[in-house]
């Protein structure tokens, strides 16, 4: 067995069953031993961006590591963007990067670049297997970092030689420290200070925007009166009709101050004090009010749902939360198609299970609120910023879940990022419908122009914010990645191929044009 054959081996071992490459000369070992193992299923990417936006996805979903397969510095550089937002919403993953062999380094042969520099950038946990004998335990150990609550991203470097030498065998798997127990102090204290009448709002994040989190956190605020909020981009948040609710804070500074304004307690669950996304000048970075007191009842590594719960008993709130989101669904759009159009098709016909993945940008809004009490469902928002995000996360959450219908909303300017997440999509025939708003700009650059203060721009800055000549013609790029397109022009026209395109199992792309 050689070096590649037990590092395989032990990711399997260790419950790793699904690896997003896109494989050069230094990882044909690796390759090779995809058909020598039985438990690991390669999906090729057409770009490392997509490999790595995939293992996010399919991490934020399966709640353990996809390993991805990555080419030398290059190839973990062009995922290095899908990686960043990963790093933000603490998905586990596992990147095997292959390297020149060891002895090769010294010649400086094309490929060559500090491998682990790059790596350091990304990730929580990084190490380079300096032989073949190694491999398999640093496989294990790479597993065991990415499991660490809450999630995150361990790179291991697989030079070739030790991917090609003898190894002696796979590793077993390690074990997995769950989240930390949050202490009962702490508990108590965050229950004294909300018993205090002051103004709370209760912020989470993790584990605790999933069901369970979020029905002790609705216990919480039935005994205290405190609000629940949620970061506008969230990892995964479960929601819909029956489903605790919590408000999203809003995305600018302003709006952020204005939502917060007259709290005085803020309790943090698995998160940090909301921040402007951006800073403007003359506008706040930090949005919390002056003199409200913050509170962490749980750190990101900490057990979310353990301590909302204890916190509930500890208020001797009801057993059980009693308001949830009700069902509600919209009557089927007319008219002209917009965000509200595209929101009231989504709402009526996503299903129950939907994974409901948003990078419509500035046609989010809508869509995120009416959505609110479609069906059950998990959505999941663009943690890191970095566009050309959720085609391929929808590829990982669709092999995260291949019982589940995900929907993608896309803004036209992120898509062309990572339209390649099509091809991988149709080649695994992945349960994907993908909804792109072409309004053929980067609207929220026009938007952005006049916050910073740059003025309303001259044609050559206005040009740099404009996609629409020549138009993008996204039927034909789906078909020509062999995913079924369409296009739609009025909210009819939208309604009749969105519900077509939940009925069918299979990958679909509906472009709204705007
Ligand atoms: C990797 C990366 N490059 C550039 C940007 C800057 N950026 C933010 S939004 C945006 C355009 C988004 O356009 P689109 O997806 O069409 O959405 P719209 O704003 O039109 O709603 C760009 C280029 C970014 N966030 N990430």
């Amino acid at each position: 067995m050689n070096g590649a054959e037990s590092l395989v081996r032990t990711l399997v071992n260790a419950g790793v069953e699904v690896c997003f490459g896109n494989p050069g000369t230094s990882e044909m070992h690796f390759v090779a031993t995809l058909d020598r193992v039985d438990g690991m299923r390669p999906v090729l990417c057409l770009f490392e961006g997509v490999v790595t936006g995939a293992a996010d996805g399919y991490g934020r979903m399966a709640g353990k590591p996809a390993a991805t397969l990555l080419h030398l510095g290059p190839g973990l550089g062009n995922g290095w963007a899908n990686l960043h937002n990963a790093r933000r919403a603490a998905s586990p993953i596992v990147n095997i990067v292959g390297d020149h062999a060891r002895y090769h380094l010294q010649y400086d042969a094309p490929l060559t670049s500090d491998v682990m520099a790059l790596a350091r950038t990304c990730s929580g946990w990084v190490h380079s297997s300096v032989n073949a004998r190694s491999a398999a335990a640093d496989g294990a150990r790479a597993v065991q970092a990415a499991r660490q609550a809450p999630g995150q991203i361990a790179t291991l470097v697989l030079p070739a030689d030790s991917a090609w030498d003898d190894a002696d065998g796979a590793a077993p798997a390690l074990p997995v420290t769950p989240p930390a127990a949050v202490a009962t102090e702490t508990v108590e204290a965050v229950a004294q200070a909300l018993r205090g009448g002051k103004r709370a709002a209760i912020l989470i994040r993790g584990a605790g925007l999933l069901k369970e989190g979020l029905e002790a956190a609705g216990r919480v605020a039935e005994a205290t009166g405190a609000k629940l909020i949620c970061d506008t981009f969230v990892p995964r948040l479960q929601r819909g009709a029956g489903v605790v609710e919590v408000e999203r804070i809003p995305y600018f500074a302003e709006q952020i101050v204005d939502f917060l304004a007259g709290y005085e307690l803020l309790v943090l669950v698995g998160g940090q004090p909301p921040v402007s996304f951006f800073a403007y000048p003359g506008k706040p970075s930090w949005c919390t009010p002056e003199g409200c007191r913050i509170m962490y009842l749980a750190q990101p590594h900490e057990d979310q749902i353990g301590a909302l719960t204890a916190l509930a008993d500890a208020l001797g709130a009801p057993p059980a939360a009693t308001k949830r989101a009700a069902r509600r669904l919209p009557d089927a759009p007319s008219g002209a198609l917009n965000q509200v159009s595209v929101a009231m098709s989504l709402a009526r016909f996503m299903p129950e299970g939907a994974i409901f993945i948003d990078e419509a940008a500035t046609n989010g809004l809508v869509p995120y609120g009416v959505t609110a009490n479609a069906a059950s469902h998990d959505y999941m928002g663009l943690t890191g910023g970095s566009i050309g995000w959720g085609m391929t996360v929808a590829v990982g959450a669709a092999v995260a879940c291949p019982d589940r219908k995900v929907v993608c909303l896309h803004g036209d300017g992120g898509a062309m990022y990572t339209l390649q997440s099509l091809w991988t999509q149709a080649r695994e025939n992945l349960d994907i419908v993908t909804v792109i708003f072409a309004n053929r700009s980067y609207a929220i650059l026009n938007i952005e122009l006049g916050r910073v203060g740059a003025g309303n721009g001259g044609p050559k800055a206005l040009s740099m914010l404009d996609i629409g000549d020549p138009a993008l013609d996204f039927v034909k790029l789906a078909e020509g990645m062999g995913v079924a397109a369409s296009r739609a022009t009025t909210a009819e026209a939208f309604n009749d191929q969105f519900a077509d395109a939940v009925k069918v199992r299979g990958p679909r792309l509906i472009e709204v044009v705007l």
